[in-house]
C-alpha cells in the first residue's frame, strides 16, 4: 500500500504514510481500487502536516479487521477517520457504529451507477449514527473537513486553514485579474 500510495499521487514528495508522529487521521477504503480516488485526501492531510495512516478496511471481506480497526481508533489516538468505499458502501456507517469519532464519508464512484449507489448508500445513515458524507469521488474535501474538525482544539491549525481559503481566494483574483486583460 505505501509504494502504491507514492504512485498514485505521484510527486517527488512522500506521500503520508505511518511514521513516527501517531496517527490523528485514519482515511480507510473498501479495496486498493479506492486508491486513485481516496489519496486526495492523503495529499491534503500531508499538505496540512497532519499524521495519518492509509488502510485497506472491507465491511464485506474484513469484517472482522473492521471491526478491531474501528473499535480501537480512538484509544490509538485516531481523532477524525475518512472511509471511502464503492457500490453498497456499508464501510463508513459501520464504522461510525463503531467508535464515537466523527466519520466522514467518501462515495466512490463503482463501475455502474455513476456513484449514485455508494453515494445514497454512505448518505442515507439512519438517524442516530451520523456521517458526513462527501461529494462522490471529493476525497479533498474530505480531507479538508477533517483539518477542519481537527482545528476546532487546534488554533495552529485553524490559521493554516483559514490560509488555504485566501490563497484559494487569491488563486481566483489572480486569474480574473487575467481575464480583464
Ligand atoms: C467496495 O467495492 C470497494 O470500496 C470498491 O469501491 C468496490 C469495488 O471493489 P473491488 O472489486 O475493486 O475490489 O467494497
Amino acid at each position: 500500500l505505501k509504494s502504491m500510495l507514492r504512485e498514485e499521487i505521484n510527486e517527488d514528495q512522500p506521500a503520508v504514510l505511518p511514521t513516527a508522529a501517531a496517527p490523528r487521521v485514519g482515511i480507510i477504503m473498501g479495496s486498493d481500487s479506492d486508491l486513485p480516488v481516496m489519496k486526495d485526501a492523503a495529499k491534503i492531510l500531508r499538505e496540512f502536516n497532519v499524521p495519518a495512516e492509509v488502510r485497506i478496511v472491507s465491511a464485506h471481506r474484513t469484517p472482522e479487521m473492521m471491526f478491531s480497526y474501528a473499535s480501537s481508533a480512538r484509544e490509538r489516538g485516531i481523532q477524525v477517520i475518512i472511509a471511502g468505499a464503492g457500490g453498497a458502501a456499508h464501510l463508513p456507517g459501520m464504522v461510525a457504529a463503531l467508535t464515537p469519532l466523527p466519520v466522514i464519508g467518501v462515495p466512490v464512484r463503482a463501475s455502474t451507477l455513476d456513484g449514485l449507489d455508494s453515494l445514497l448508500s454512505i448518505v442515507q445513515m439512519p438517524r442516530g449514527v451520523p456521517v458526513a458524507t462527501v461529494a462522490i469521488n471529493n476525497a479533498t474535501n474530505a480531507g479538508l473537513l477533517a483539518v477542519r474538525l481537527l482545528g476546532i482544539s487546534d488554533i495552529d491549525l485553524q490559521a493554516r486553514m483559514a490560509q488555504y481559503q485566501e490563497d484559494r481566494r487569491d488563486e481566483v483574483l489572480v486569474k480574473d485579474d487575467k481575464l480583464e486583460k
